[in-house]
């Protein structure tokens, strides 16, 4: 045959991935074209490695092969390291000496690439002598995500291909860049038109015009990176991602790219990916990778998911508003509907003003931004919701409104319509008892703001039906969201467990607010607990506790600050007061108010350390977690974690509350839970006793068991 076509599996049938080869003769001579193959993105697992290595090899010394192309299967380059392998441990051979085996080939290697080229996955295109690319192409060193660094020569290689400045800024941001950008930025060659196989046959004829030329990036880096401007770099990321480790480690390797030689900034680059990769951070993050995937998954749901094309959403505020944006970005027809005239006016001004902030921001252009709004259709008649296969409505909560709403819904939609409410925490199966339909109804929980928060709690009730579910799994999918199923219980998920964080305590208990707020800053909150609720409004839980009777101005600092009228932001003044910028500085009449009521219930104020504020605000956090858990509410532990990390911005590189209790262990945690004077979840008693283990198979059968139960 024309081809001499194989496939290696490096020998040993256990090992994960494999690499094909294809000797393609042309009229100048045979290339070998190897192709990277471990579903379902070509991660580098030892497989792969093997075959790399092996052909590499071969390719050497078969003299009828003049060039190599590398490419991917499955519509992929490469995902990256095998990033299931960190925690089981990578045996070789090691990326870093395949990769610096192909760059010292005597042949041109060229990296055909067609779709994502990630992480090692592009380190191992950056061992290519050149990378052409498809248009759909990717590429990207997103590994700052996982809380580690390119740690195949990647931030030795970039620096000497694109410039340190240029460097920092894919490394640190961790970002893919599409074709055409990556391109302009150097991250490729060439862009080329047409399918995969015509990206083969370019690189094809690529690789026999052309030398090998990987000893020019073994030179000394470019001299773009004056010290001063890798330190205002250190500043900008210090903070774009504070307290995150492997942003600063990145800049030290691209350092060493610019002061040193190729094989001494390989060895920084190696210290430091070490020190990354046994670091808490990089297990948090690497943690959240799985966590953030494993969540969009329903043990047990077979049903699938019915037609999305459009979406109606009931009531033009600022969550309606919100899920519109969201829904018709991602492709969905929208129909607004709100009976008000004068909000719905309203609502699609506010739309129409976000997007043209965009524009200004170079965000979207303004192309993008009509073809946005043209899919937004704002209504105030019920029968325009008639054709849409999923209705979420978005009004305020009150359950009788939402009652007659559902009813109306229920008259007007079409069968299979998926009857979603966007409740932050009230009943579904109450609300789904308003119509004929039950098994159609189902929680659709977004965070606010709807388009930027990437969030989606799905709550089922006891009747939703799987068809249902599975269809509001998938607008989660399509929404681009984190979308996480939970049960139906007052607050959810998010809401509930963050609902009980102390933070009114250690503030009734003498802390001051700034200490508080501090503490939970440096822990890598982005807002303290105090903060927050000057923005949320100190109006909506004192309103509430005045209703009820029992407000108590002089003993409770929340309620003392009610009735002050200081209701926060919006007040201009809570905890703390507020400029024009809505910039926040202490205020000393807050403060006078605050001691007044220590005073009063006999407190002093006291300096606690933050360590001790962090265990006060969140072991309660941790205790109502495993709550969740044992009354069924949540699939995973970690589903909880992506509620609080998606829904609450709970630092990623600290893995969320559950990850948090395993690290400082749960004996010590339900120690401490019973010392605040809390009842302990019976589930966290029964870990302990058990010494289960974070995703052990017996603590997740536990959980599993009352999710279904
Ligand atoms: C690295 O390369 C370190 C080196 O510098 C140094 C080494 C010395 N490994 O996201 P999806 C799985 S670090 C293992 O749903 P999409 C994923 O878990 C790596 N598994 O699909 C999921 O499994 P499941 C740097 C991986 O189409 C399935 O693939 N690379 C890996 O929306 C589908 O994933 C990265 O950080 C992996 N590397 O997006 C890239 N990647 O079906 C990480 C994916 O069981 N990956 N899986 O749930 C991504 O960003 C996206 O997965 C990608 C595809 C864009 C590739």
């Amino acid at each position: 045959s024309k081809h001499l076509s194989r496939v290696l599996f490096g020998g040993i049938q256990a090992m994960k991935g494999q690499v094909q080869y294809e000797k393609r003769k042309t009229k100048d001579g045979c290339v070998a074209i190897l192709t990277m193959d471990n579903k379902p993105v070509n991660a580098l697992s030892q497989g792969v490695r093997v075959g790399l290595d092996q052909y590499f090899k071969e390719v050497a010394a078969d003299s009828e092969v003049k060039a190599v192309v590398l490419t991917g299967a499955h519509g992929v380059f490469c995902g990256g390291a095998d990033i299931s392998e960190f925690a089981t441990g990578v045996e070789g051979p090691m990326l870093g000496e395949v990769i610096a085996a192909m760059e010292a080939s005597e042949k041109p290697v060229v990296a055909a690439i067609d779709g994502v080229a990630l992480g090692g996955g592009y380190e191992v295109a950056l061992g290519c002598h050149y990378r052409l690319a498809s248009q759909r192409a990717q590429a990207g060193l997103p590994e700052v995500n996982l809380g580690i660094l390119p740690g195949a020569g990647g931030t030795q290689r970039l620096p000497r291909l694109v410039g340190a400045a240029k460097s920092v800024d894919v490394m640190c941001r961790g970002a893919p860049l599409k074709a055409p950008k990556a391109a302009e930025v150097g991250l490729f060659d060439r862009v080329i038109e047409g399918d995969h196989a015509a990206l083969i046959q370019a690189s094809v004829d690529f690789a026999l015009s052309m030398p090998p030329v990987a000893e020019r990036r073994l030179g000394r880096g470019t001299a773009d990176a004056a010290d001063a401007a890798l330190a205002a770099k250190r500043q900008e990321y210090a903070k774009l991602r504070p307290g995150e480790a492997a942003p600063q480690a990145i800049i030290t390797c691209i350092e060493a790219a610019v002061k040193q030689e190729f094989k001494d900034g390989m060895r920084v680059e190696f210290q430091e990916f070490c020190k990354l990769m046994t670091g808490a951070q990089a297990q948090a993050l690497q943690y959240m990778f799985f966590a953030e995937r494993q969540c969009q998954k329903v043990p047990g749901l077979d049903a699938k998911p019915r037609a999305l094309q459009s979406c109606g959403i009931l009531g033009a505020g600022l969550m309606g508003g919100g899920i519109a944006m969201c829904c018709a970005e991602n492709g969905l027809k929208v129909v607004l509907l709100d009976v008000d005239q004068k909000n719905l006016e309203r609502g699609m001004s506010v739309i129409k003003k976000n997007y043209a902030r965009s524009v200004e921001r170079k965000s979207k252009s303004q192309a993008q931004v009509e073809t946005i709004l043209s899919k937004i259709h704002p209504c105030s008649n019920y029968e325009a919701l008639s054709e849409c296969d999923i209705v979420v409505e978005a009004v305020f909560e009150n359950m009788d409104l939402k009652k007659k709403l559902f009813a109306q819904l229920d008259a007007v939609c079409k069968p299979g319509c998926v009857l979603a409410s966007n409740t932050s925490g009230l009943d579904i199966d109450q609300i789904a008892s308003a119509t004929q339909r039950p098994e159609d109804v189902i929680g659709c929980h977004f965070f606010s703001p709807a388009n930027v928060m990437k969030l989606l709690e799905n709550v089922r009730g006891p009747r939703t039906g799987g068809e249902t579910i599975a269809t509001a799994m998938a607008f989660g999918k399509k929404l681009k969201k984190v979308t996480c199923l939970v049960g139906n219980c007052g607050g959810f998920i998010a809401n509930r467990v963050m609902g009980v964080s102390g933070a009114a305590k250690v503030l009734q208990e003498g802390v001051w607010p700034q200490d508080i707020d501090a503490a939970a800053e440096a822990y890598g909150m982005r807002m303290g607990p105090l903060r927050m609720w000057d923005l949320v409004g100190l109006d909506l839980f004192g309103r509430e506790r005045e209703k009820s009777g029992v407000l108590n101005p002089e003993q409770v600092v929340f309620d003392a600050m009610y009735k002050a009228q200081r209701f926060g932001q919006k007040s201009g003044k809570g905890f703390y007061q507020y400029d024009q910028q809505r910039r926040h500085q202490r205020d000393p009449s807050a403060e006078a108010l605050i001691q007044q009521v220590w005073s009063n219930t006999g407190v002093q104020p006291k300096t606690m350390p933050q360590e001790e504020i962090i265990e006060n605000l969140y072991l309660p956090v941790v205790n109502e977690g495993f709550k969740c858990l044992e009354e069924g509410m949540a699939i995973r532990a970690s589903d909880i974690d992506v509620c609080c990390v998606f829904g609450y911005n709970w630092p990623r590189y600290r893995g969320g509350p559950m990850k948090w209790a395993f690290t400082v262990g749960l004996p010590t945690v339900l120690q401490k839970v019973e010392q605040m004077g809390l009842t302990p979840s019976e589930l966290l008693k029964e870990a302990v006793a058990k010494k289960w283990k974070m995703n052990s198979k017996d603590f997740n059968a536990r959980i599993l068991s009352a999710w279904t139960a």
